[in-house]
């Protein structure tokens, strides 16, 4: 059976706004090109299409310069979704503005009510749901999301994201039920004991935000090494030019939001 951690029916993505020029980001490598950035996410997206996913592209919202990083604005699981309640202050209201679309393919649509969660720190697998702590997300925000999805039988598991890594999730990605893709820094921790983990490749950490959709494994363009070692793994694997999107800290997943929806 295909699992509901790397298989969906749809996606939602958002137009990068203009303003994403100036997108949070770590360290300033320069601003993104967006005629580029706007291109490499179209290649994402007809990506996200040839697997079969049902694809909705909302519009950019001009007031939020991450608006594109849509994943960090709500988690969806099968039997709902939550809105996150992002820990960038400048990034609060895009959950908000995502509400209206979950509504339309989830019956049951959930709100983080206390501290702070973004969806780059969530990483679902077939047996529970693993939550870094990070500057973006707290143990408040945590309990609450524990709280939404009890009721749903999932188990939460809070971990600690590495310091300066920006996401649990720009440190790594699920390739399948059991196989997680990850930095050496972030599986040292301990928190993936229990899983089969591959690593990136040395120097090329930064492919470790990979996102498994309908069997394909979709990573940055550019990390030959890592690539090749998820290809001798048996995955089929699709790179995508993310320069762009890199120069503000965003990755594979946090361009879409993946769900089935159950309305
Ligand atoms: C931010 O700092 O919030 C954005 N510039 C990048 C968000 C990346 N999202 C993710 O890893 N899920």
């Amino acid at each position: 059976m295909d699992s509901f951690t790397t298989h969906f029916s749809h996606a939602i993505t958002r137009r990068p706004a203009r303003s994403i020029v100036d997108g949070l980001r770590a360290d300033d490598g320069g601003n993104p090109d967006f005629d580029l950035f706007l291109q490499h996410h179209e290649i994402y997206v007809a990506e996200l299409k040839k697997t079969g996913a049902k694809v909705t592209e909302l519009s950019a919202l001009e007031e939020f310069a991450d608006c594109v990083f849509v994943e960090d604005t709500a988690l969806c699981l099968k039997e709902g979704a939550i809105i996150m309640r992002p820990g960038a202050p400048s990034r609060a209201g895009e959950a908000a503005a995502m509400r209206p679309t979950l509504e339309k393919y989830f019956k049951d649509v959930r709100d983080i009510e206390i501290g702070h969660i973004e969806g780059g720190d969530i990483l679902v697998t077939a047996r529970e749901i693993l939550v870094g702590r990070s500057e973006r997300t707290d143990s408040e925000g945590v309990a609450s999301l524990r709280k939404c999805v009890a009721d749903w039988g999932y188990t939460v598991r809070e971990l600690q994201t590495p310091p300066d890594v920006l996401h649990f999730k720009t440190d790594c990605g699920l390739l399948d039920e059991n196989t997680i893709l990850s930095t050496r820094r972030l599986a040292d921790t301990g928190c993936f004991e229990d899983y089969r983990v591959l690593y990136t490749a040395e120097g090329e950490e930064a492919s470790a935000n990979a996102v498994c959709f309908n069997g394909v494994v979709l990573m940055p363009a550019g990390f030959s090494k890592t690539a090749e070692m998820l290809k001798a793994e048996g995955y089929q694997v699709v790179e995508i030019p993310n320069t762009e999107a890199a120069k503000v800290d965003g990755g594979m997943s946090c361009l879409s939001l993946r769900l089935t929806p159950n309305i």
